[in-house]
């Protein structure tokens, strides 16, 4: 699929006993691009962690851009009304796939200003302690989201 990248990552971790065992987790994704005079935007990824041990994701960074500040939000559905919330984390268990999604979880860009077909540098930061930096493409919203954006 054109425009979308793959990125591997392995560590390895040295523990008692000197096992070692990996932790790889492929990541890829998008954000999409801001409307006009906004400063604000969501990005999805995916994640499969190919590694041993449950992965955690903390925090995210955009490196390139000044002032950015990205949060890890959920979507609950709170008496018929979707709102946003928070995450403090995001796991990824062993073996497995989580998938941010509109409606869903994503991270929320603020102070951004981002066009399709630009890429996006993104920082993401483990609990263990791991970083793992991507790039991620800028696509177009939907029609209807250039209608209603609904934060
Ligand atoms: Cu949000």
């Amino acid at each position: 699929m054109r425009g979308v990248h793959i990125f591997l990552y392995t560590v390895f971790f040295l523990g008692i006993g000197a096992s070692v065992w990996a932790q790889t987790v492929r990541v890829q994704g998008y954000a999409r691009e801001t409307l006009p005079g906004a400063a604000m935007t969501a990005a999805y990824l995916s994640f499969h962690n190919e590694g041993t041990g449950d992965m955690q994701l903390q925090s995210v960074e955009l490196p390139d851009i000044d002032g950015a500040m990205v949060e890890l939000h959920t979507t609950v559905d709170d008496d018929g009304v979707s709102r946003m919330r928070p995450l403090a984390s995001l796991v990824i268990p062993a073996g497995g796939e989580v998938r941010m999604a509109p409606g869903g979880t994503h991270l929320m860009l603020h102070g951004v200003k981002l066009r399709a077909g630009e890429q996006l540098q993104l920082r993401l930061h483990f609990a263990s302690g791991a970083v793992l930096e991507v790039e991620v493409p800028v696509r177009a919203l939907p029609v209807a989201a250039q209608h209603h954006h609904h934060h």
